[in-house]
């Protein structure tokens, strides 16, 4: 058996599948509901200390990890027969260690089952709190990053204020004696890592790209990085002296770490095996393997077969959209982090705020009855794209970045090419222009992360349901540069290639996965080659987590790097999970969406 850890925000739950990926049980414990919890007081799994500052007590992680472990013991679980184990976690966070890597040796390679962990490792941090990826408190850091370094071209993602190097500077410079007394800084990941194997782990390299400190060009971090983490650049911190920045930079790279990026073997070497506190108190075999661990999206893909090009839609209260990519194409509306498991690839991840809420708010502010039938009948009786587009940001948008703002009423005049920013149209256009532009804001940014890639031309269609051109609605690329002369987003010229270009295949999941007609339109709009998929996986992360033990365990026991997908392909049971449906072939017609979503985005972040 395996196991698939997921540490998130509110819960940890503990996976148990099968070697041939059958997923058996999940145990869980949410973090409000326990006593610790409470004695915090945390809500939703975490506190607010106030002026943005979001945090996790870490003494509620130990204490859990105790509760699911004797959870398991209790149901009879067999620990013998775990073979391995990795998992996911929150992105972002950190945990300040105070403890040398000797005295969390001493500490977890010691067998005192009676000691819960709390108690194991009381005294072992310098902070007792991580930061969370809600945490809004780095505002200043993160115009500092931003000025410094061209960020998305070197780390993958523009700043944002709860990556990790945003943090780790606010810490060294507000809180300088924690900053002093720590010792090591693991990501929430490469923390749980660090706690099954009871030795200081490295970061896991897919994670590490939450952080804006790791470059993703020279496979190592970025010195100017660590400076600006560690309050020790010249600029910035007026820190002339050239050994005493040399200083603070090795100590940073002490504190955080070496990361293997170049070896493929290092995508599946175990960081350890079990330290004998788990063995002796739960009953795990001392050959139980741990994988790193990796964060939270990062194993969500793990737990489907994705190919290069293959697109995740999570159709949530907002919208997140996951892609795997050969193409390190960087753009400060997205991130590129490391594939996990497939050497040389890149996730791409796009954040979007409004989502299904959004969708809801202008269902009941524009239709009589509040359900889904009339919207859906709407949405339906589209035949194409009929020239009318709004945005719809009820709050604040990250992607473009943008305050609430609603902006109707944008029509394209064929016969003039002429657009119409206020045109009269009935309130039932809005049922259209919100999915609309909703779906064409992540096939305009898809195909930036697609375009170019090797793997875009030689996708090979799977099932035959594949969208055919519907030639006679198209507009040709020099008409569309004519009518939308500034045909740009994120300031990004839309090429050619990028109009036309086709995601391979596109799998949907959330709460809005549900409606086909939404999923429909995504699929008309979002036009992938090889099919659009349905997908009804529970517990995502913490299977993709089980994923890649499994394969983990596999490569090692065949001493080479078996491509994740066939391994999965081998077990998975497709039928279960995934549903394929058809979609309208009017790919090509919304092109001219695309220009007219350039006009509305860049009048609104102008
Ligand atoms: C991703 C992010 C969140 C957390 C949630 O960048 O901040 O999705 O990973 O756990």
């Amino acid at each position: 058996m395996f196991l698939g850890w997921d540490l998130l925000t509110q819960q940890l739950k503990i996976l148990v599948c099968l070697d041939t990926l059958i997923p058996l049980q999940v145990y869980s414990v949410e973090f409000d509901t326990l006593p610790i919890g409470k004695k915090y007081g945390v809500r939703k799994g975490v506190l607010d200390l106030g002026e943005g500052c979001i945090v996790s007590p870490i003494e509620i992680w130990l204490d859990a990890i105790d509760l699911v472990l004797q959870q398991m013991k209790n149901d009879g679980f067999e620990f013998l027969k775990v073979k391995g184990i990795c998992g996911s976690a929150q992105q972002h966070g950190s945990v300040y260690w105070k403890w040398s890597n000797e005295q969390l040796q001493d500490a977890l390679k010691s067998t005192n089952e009676n000691e819960p962990l709390l108690q194991k490792l009381l005294g072992a941090f310098s902070y007792n709190y991580s930061p969370n990826w809600q945490d809004h408190s780095t505002g200043k850091e993160a115009q500092i990053f931003k000025e410094a370094i061209d960020l998305p071209k070197v780390t993958g993602s523009t700043s944002h204020l709860r990556f990790t190097g945003l943090q780790i500077r606010k810490i060294s410079r507000t809180m300088p004696e924690v900053y002093n007394d720590t010792s090591r800084i693991s990501l929430v990941s490469s923390f749980i890592t660090t706690l099954l194997v009871g030795d200081y782990s490295d970061l896991e390299l897919a994670d590490a790209g939450g952080m804006n400190l790791f470059d993703m060009n020279t496979n190592d971090w970025n010195d100017e990085l660590l400076l600006l983490a560690a309050s020790h650049s010249k600029i910035y911190d007026g820190v002339e002296s050239a050994s005493e920045r040399d200083e603070a930079l090795q100590e940073i790279k002490r504190k955080l770490g070496k990361i293997d990026a170049l070896s493929s073997s290092s995508l599946y070497k175990n960081a350890g095996r079990i330290a004998p506190y788990f063995v002796s108190k739960y009953g795990f075999t001392t050959d139980c393997k741990i994988y790193p661990m990796t964060g939270d999206n990062l194993a969500t893909i793990l737990a489907l077969p994705l190919q290069a090009n293959d697109a995740l839609v999570s159709l949530g209260t907002s919208t997140t959209v996951l892609i795997v990519t050969d193409n390190y194409n960087p753009s400060p509306n997205y991130h590129l982090f490391k594939h996990p498991t497939l050497h040389n690839h890149y996730m791409g991840m796009i954040c979007y705020c409004n989502g299904s809420l959004a969708r809801e708010q202008i269902r009941d502010q524009l239709l009589e009855s509040s359900t889904w039938n009339e919207f859906n009948q709407i949405l339906d009786s589209q035949s194409k794209f009929d020239g009318k587009l709004g945005i719809y940001f009820p709050l604040g948008e990250i992607v473009p970045t943008t305050p609430a703002k609603i902006y109707r009423r944008c029509e394209f005049d064929p016969t003039t090419g002429a657009v119409n920013m206020k045109s009269l149209w009935d309130i039932k256009n809005d049922v259209c222009g919100i999915v609309d532009s909703q779906a064409l804001s992540c096939r305009v940014r898809l195909a930036f992360m697609l375009a170019h890639s090797k793997s875009s031309k030689s996708a090979t269609p799977e099932i035959d349901n594949n969208p055919s051109e519907n030639a006679s609605d198209s507009i040709p690329y020099k008409d569309l540069v004519h009518y939308f002369p500034d045909l740009s987003i994120d300031g990004t010229k839309i090429t050619k290639e990028m109009v036309s270009s086709h995601p391979n295949r596109c799998f949907y999941v959330g709460g809005a996965s549900n409606n086909s007609s939404i999923i429909r339109k995504f699929g008309t709009i979002l036009g992938p080659l090889a099919g659009n998929f349905k997908v009804e996986i529970s517990n995502a992360c913490a299977l993709g987590g089980a994923y890649k033990a499994a394969w983990s365990y596999a490569c090692e026991e065949e001493n080479q790097l078996i491509d994740y997908n066939e391994y999965l392909e081998k077990y998975y049971k497709k039928d279960q999970y995934i549903e394929s449906f058809d979609v309208d072939s009017l790919f090509e017609s919304y092109s001219l969406g695309i220009g007219l979503l350039s006009v509305l985005e860049n009048s609104i972040t102008k």
